[in-house]
């Protein structure tokens, strides 16, 4: 296809579906944005979880089995934190360390994240660009009935046990948007922008905090279109259902398009979902959104484009 597309992503939905955009796109017509809501350091190391997830997905290199990190990972850098009493609630595998190694050492030396995501994209043959949402740190901070967690601490560590009541996302006021991404969108330089069907409050809702990026999605004329991250009264994958019931909204695709409302024009849902357009507002496309297989993530892109093309 030979449309240029704006995907807006952050886990493993997000990079399932940016699998199957880069390959029913042409060559260098896709451009993700990735959250980096969830970096954080560890062990004096930069880590940024989505991006890393997206770069490994589209090089074919990742654990699909996981959903992070590399595919036939060795672990002896764990195993040695573990020998020597370190912290081992978060696993880099040694492939994965060396990212993550190369990656601070480039901080240090001034580099930006986006520089040097550019960079590993180009030495992994990645023909599309990942962008992070910004230059600048941004923290996704858990706001829980135990006190306010970090973003890993809450997911990984806790395994998103603690009852959320909302999210911060610190340094969000210091962050600039990809001024690039944001000239393209308002002078809709994309025939696609694409809301993954990532979890809203900590996938895309970082990303959408950025001064700039919603402002310029509400004004551009290419149409937006979401995927629901919710099939049935469930999420697909991860926190998302548990995190909605908890700030208490009802767990449904209605409630995710309801969120969006400002910047959605089309959105996409489950075959067995009873969403309507009258509903939501907005017109609703229904298709099997569950990505199990690799035909399924080319046949929900391929269907997002069609659909998108009828809204444009
Ligand atoms: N997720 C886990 O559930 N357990 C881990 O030990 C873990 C390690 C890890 C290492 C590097 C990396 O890039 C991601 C990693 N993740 C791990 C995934 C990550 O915490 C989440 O998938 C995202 O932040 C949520 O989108």
């Amino acid at each position: 296809m030979n449309s240029k597309v704006l995907a807006l992503s952050g886990g493993i939905g997000g990079a399932k579906l940016a699998l199957g955009l880069y390959h029913v796109l042409e060559s260098g017509h896709l451009t993700v944005l990735a959250n980096t809501g969830d970096d954080f350091e560890h062990f004096g190391l930069s880590i940024s979880p989505d991006i890393d997830t997206l770069m490994y997905t589209l090089a074919e290199i990742s654990n699909q089995d996981q959903g992070w990190g590399r595919a036939n990972e060795s672990w002896s850098f764990m195993e040695t934190i573990i020998e020597l009493g370190g912290e081992d609630w978060f696993n880099l595998g040694d492939k994965d360390l060396a990212t993550n190694v190369l990656r601070t050492s480039r901080m240090r030396m001034g580099k930006s994240l986006g520089e040097i995501t550019k960079e590993f994209c180009e030495k992994l043959g990645i023909h599309a660009e990942i962008l992070p949402m910004s230059n600048e740190p941004v923290r996704t901070m858990v706001k829980t009935l135990e006190g306010d967690v970090p973003f890993q601490q809450y997911f990984v560590r806790d395994q998103c046990s603690p009852i959320v009541t909302g999210f911060e996302f610190d340094g969000v006021d210091a962050a600039q948007p990809s001024h690039k991404v944001v000239n393209a969108i308002v002078h809709s330089e994309f025939d696609t922008i694409i809301i993954c069907p990532s979890n809203p409050f900590i996938s895309i809702d970082p990303i959408l905090s950025i001064a700039g990026y919603k402002e310029a999605l509400i004004k551009s004329e290419t149409p937006v279109v979401g995927i629901s991250p919710i099939i049935g009264s469930d999420s697909v994958k991860g926190p998302t259902a548990k995190i909605m019931r908890e700030l208490g909204m009802l767990v449904s695709s209605l409630s995710v398009a309801k969120h969006y409302k400002e910047i959605l024009d089309g959105f996409i849902v489950d075959t067995q979902d009873d969403l309507t357009a009258e509903d939501a507002g907005i017109p609703v496309y229904k298709t099997n959104i569950m990505m199990d297989t690799f035909e399924k993530k080319e046949t929900l892109a391929r269907e997002t484009m069609e659909f998108s093309g009828q809204l444009a």
